[in-house]
């Protein structure tokens, strides 16, 4: 029997990296659509390539982007996939009020290309679609827990185009009888989540502060309140979202929310630190009980023009339609992020000690 073939995009990403692990194990022939980089990208699939020279190989790379329409059309019509999971996009909130029109090109049009490419192919039957939709659609709170059927209100040029993405796929479902569904997933985060996002940063630095190769964390908006849940259920969720006899869209999500400097006080917790906070607003600081250093400080430059404050799913449709549940508690996802980083950045200074780049 031949092996089902899925196409990923964004497959370089934190999700991707986790889909495409879980998609292999299941027997899944995987490809990957990849942008050209100056600098090596790969570092999250790295264990997954498979030397193109030897036999038997079931994971493969392909250069595209989601702006350029001819690479997609050509990837499709040659995998001919059963499957397409669109994770690619200019995923980071704060970064979209930089770069709104980039943001709205891939994260919106980028959606509407890759549907157009299974038109144009006439594969609106053979293949089917996952959208990766958020969260941040619900944007400025008027309802908690947030389900299926929450009005949207989205508060960055990340969300709003989020917004396009998630309704074309919704239209060439209805217009076009494809097999497409979205995603809405709350926050998810793990070990091989970007540095930029305030989780990582957060493990990373308390990582770095004690290995004594970092002073000081600077943070934003300490308030903002989120729903985290560990990537690799959310991968396992996209998967099972496509095998649905009928197309819809589903809310992934723990049911719990916490907030930014809850998460503060667990990393610092997981080293045995204690963090007492004192001041207000910017000039809030976080010191160690014991030694009364201050660990965290407060950096306006990361407040958002535009903030969303409170995040909270309501999973009820997908356990009872998809039989999906989290499985990694919020504890558990900090301890296992602080834990990986500790690792991490013991290895970066054992290499820079042997290269001779550190006393
Ligand atoms: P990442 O930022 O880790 O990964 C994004 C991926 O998209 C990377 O592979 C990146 O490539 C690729 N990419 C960016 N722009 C383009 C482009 N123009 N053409 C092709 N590829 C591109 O995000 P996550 O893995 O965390 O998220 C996956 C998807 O899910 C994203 O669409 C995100 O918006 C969405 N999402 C994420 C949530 C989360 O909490 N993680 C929650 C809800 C939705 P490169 O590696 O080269 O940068
Ligand atoms: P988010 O994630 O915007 O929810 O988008 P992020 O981790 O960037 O921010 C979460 C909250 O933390 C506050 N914050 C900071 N954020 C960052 N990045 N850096 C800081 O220093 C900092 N200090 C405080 C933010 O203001 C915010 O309230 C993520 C992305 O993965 C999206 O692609 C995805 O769609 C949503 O999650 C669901």
């Amino acid at each position: 029997m031949t092996a089902p073939r899925a196409l990923i995009t964004g497959v370089t990403g934190q999700d991707g990296a986790y889909l495409a692990r879980i998609l292999l194990d299941k027997g899944y022939e995987v490809h990957g659509l990849k942008r050209r980089s100056s600098s090596f990208n790969t570092g999250r699939i790295d264990p997954l390539i498979h030397d193109r020279h030897e036999e038997g190989g079931r994971f493969f790379l392909h250069y595209g982007d989601l702006t350029d329409s001819s690479s997609l059309i050509r990837l499709v019509s040659e995998i001919q996939p059963v499957e397409i999971y669109n994770l690619a996009a200019q995923s980071h909130v704060m970064v979209s009020f930089e770069t709104p029109e980039y943001t709205a090109n891939a994260d919106a049009t980028g959606v509407l290309r890759l549907l157009e490419a299974l038109r144009i192919l006439g594969m609106e039957k053979s293949c089917r679609f996952y959208q990766a939709s958020t969260s941040e659609l619900y944007g400025k709170v008027r309802e908690t827990p947030q389900s299926e059927t929450t009005p949207f209100y989205p508060r960055s040029p990340y969300a709003v185009a989020k917004l396009y993405g998630y309704w074309i796929a919704v239209n060439y479902r209805e217009a076009y009888g494809i097999h497409a569904s979205n995603g809405i997933l709350f926050n998810h985060e793990s070990p091989l989540r970007g540095e930029t996002f305030v989780t990582r940063k957060i493990t990373r630095a308390v990582a770095a502060i004690e290995l004594g190769l970092q002073k000081q964390l600077y943070l934003g908006n300490l308030d903002a309140r989120r729903d985290w849940g560990h990537a690799r259920d959310y991968a396992e969720g996209m998967w099972r979202i496509l095998q649905q006899p009928e197309p819809d869209d589903y809310v992934l999500a723990t049911g719990e929310t916490h907030t930014v400097r809850e998460f503060v006080e667990r990393a610092f917790a997981r080293v045995g630190r204690e963090i007492v906070w004192s001041g207000k607003d910017e000039e809030e600081i976080g010191r160690d009980r014991a030694s009364g250093e201050t660990l965290v400080a407060i950096d306006p430059a990361y407040f958002r023009p535009t903030e969303v404050d409170l995040l909270l799913g309501d999973p009820t449709k997908a356990r009872e339609r998809l039989g999906w549940t989290h499985t990694t508690g919020f504890t558990e996802l900090v301890d296992e992020m602080v834990d990986a980083d500790l690792d991490l950045l013991r290895v970066e200074r054992h290499a820079r000690r042997a290269y001779g780049r550190e006393d």
